[in-house]
């Protein structure tokens, strides 16, 4: 039996063979498609940052399922949550971020590992010797336990100043210019399939701070430092978007580096007015248009989703209304504005989804996210029939010479074409009517079939 779903509610033109479906659609610019799906279709996430109470607002929480592909723990994997104690770490609510966002088919960005906010003292009262071996023991403990289930950490956090120096933080005073790149080693070691950012604030356009970043990072990519990635943090002012970002974002990524918007928001003085919001939607409009100008922007983070969720008005008193969502959760002019730029001109993209002829206990799903030239993104839905699953091993084979080059959710294995996906330690487990999602990103010629996956329970 074939069956076909797919997110985005545009009109289908199916092409029907003997063991599976290929849809082909041409996803519309409309608020209706989820910012997530927008997102994917250009090879980009689009995610939020959610708390642990977060998740107890459940309108905001399907909320967030719905937009975001990608979660960031606002808190809960911070010095502080993790390691309150010398050598005693507490994973729960970190880890309750982690069990949202799989449910919700999310990946997680981690954020973050070596930070002067947000640190008990016990840490920073440390001599330089003691610090130096509690940061790495620090980032090898919290780092393991989140191995497979967190595809990028933000590792060092804020470590210049506003003149492009490094800021005196008892880090830097204590450990001196090596402690980044020291973090950075012990966190390749630690997971060395996770993406690792340097990620801080006002970096966003070119200035002396950002400067400061970027010969850090030519440095380190000089040095053989292994660092993959640089966050800008994208704190912003309505109306006052660098008209310098996507010239910051390409000379970053020019290193051989990512660079990923990681807690966007725009705020205003409050309360907002109709043309407030209409310079903030062109605003928003700026910085996606900034990152899909530049290949290697792989994506967007809001700090929070809707503005009754955000840390601006306990901070910035008299400002807020800075996401795009509203109090009430209903979609602003920038929501529209955010969802137009990642919608304008997307690639089309492929579902097939294939229902095993033989009971095999789950079936699987897969779709293609995203493409762009050489390469590609897909994620395949792992579903459980009427009994629960607790193992699943998904298999497919490539007719097109594509390859998976990372994955996440899975642990995948390919030899030649032939491609076999298995559960990660933390999805084996499906509930009966549930599902589970992995993916991947590939590389691919022009022509990428979506194949026919084969599910079977452990
Ligand atoms: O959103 C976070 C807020 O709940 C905390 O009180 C605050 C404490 O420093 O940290 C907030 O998140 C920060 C992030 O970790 C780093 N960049 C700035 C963010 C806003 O302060």
């Amino acid at each position: 039996m074939i069956s076909t779903s797919s997110r985005i509610g545009a009109a289908v033109a199916a092409a029907v063979s003997v063991v599976a479906l290929t849809v082909v659609l041409a996803p519309p610019a409309s608020a209706a498609t989820p910012l997530r799906d927008l997102a994917a279709a250009k090879g980009r996430y689009f995610g939020n940052a959610m708390t642990a109470g977060d998740f107890n607002d459940a309108g905001y929480r399907s909320l967030s399922a719905r937009e975001a592909g990608v979660v960031t723990p606002g808190n809960e994997m911070k010095w502080d949550a993790t390691e309150p104690n010398r050598g005693t770490f507490a994973f729960a609510r970190g880890d309750q971020v982690v069990a949202g966002a799989v449910a919700a088919g999310q990946k997680v960005r981690g954020h973050t590992l070596v930070w002067h906010n947000q640190t008990p003292t016990w840490a920073s009262n440390l001599s330089a010797t003691e610090l130096r071996s509690a940061m790495v023991n620090h980032i090898t403990t919290v780092m393991g336990h989140y191995k497979g289930k967190v595809f990028a950490w933000d590792v060092v956090n804020e470590a210049f100043a506003e003149n492009g120096t490094r800021r005196q933080s008892f880090w830097q005073q204590k450990l001196g210019d090596g402690f980044i790149a020291d973090a950075f080693r012990a966190a390749r070691a630690a997971d060395p399939t996770a993406k690792l950012y340097y990620n801080d604030y006002n970096t966003d356009g070119v200035g002396a701070k950002s400067d400061g970043v970027y010969n850090m990072v030519k440095a380190f990519k000089q040095q053989g430092v292994p660092i993959d990635g640089v966050g800008l943090q994208a704190h912003l002012v309505v109306g006052q978007v660098p008209s310098t970002m996507q010239q910051n974002i390409q000379r970053l990524a020019d290193l051989g580096v990512d660079v990923a918007v990681t807690e966007l928001d725009i705020r205003m003085k409050t309360p907002s007015d109709s043309s407030k919001l209409a310079q903030q939607a062109q605003d928003y409009t700026k910085v996606v248009n900034a990152c899909l100008a530049v290949t290697r922007c792989v994506g967007i983070t809001t700090w929070g989703l809707s503005d009754n969720h955000s840390w601006i008005p306990g901070v910035f008193p008299g400002e807020g209304a800075a996401l795009p969502f509203d109090n009430n959760l209903q979609p602003k002019p920038a929501y529209n504005a955010m969802s137009a730029a990642f919608g304008t001109g997307g690639p089309t993209t492929t579902t097939t989804t294939t229902t095993d002829p033989q009971p095999t206990g789950c079936t699987a799903a897969y779709r293609v996210t995203g493409q762009w030239q050489g390469g590609f993104q897909a994620e395949v839905e792992v579903s459980a029939g009427s009994t629960p699953v607790t193992g699943w091993t998904v298999t497919w084979s490539f007719v097109n010479g594509q390859s998976v080059s990372s994955s996440w959710n899975a642990v995948v294995t390919t030899s030649g074409g032939a491609v076999s996906a298995r559960n990660a330690d933390h999805n084996g487990s499906i509930a009966a009517g549930s599902s589970t999602t992995f993916g991947f990103v590939g590389t691919s010629g022009s022509t990428n079939s979506a194949p026919s996956p084969t599910c079977r329970a452990a």
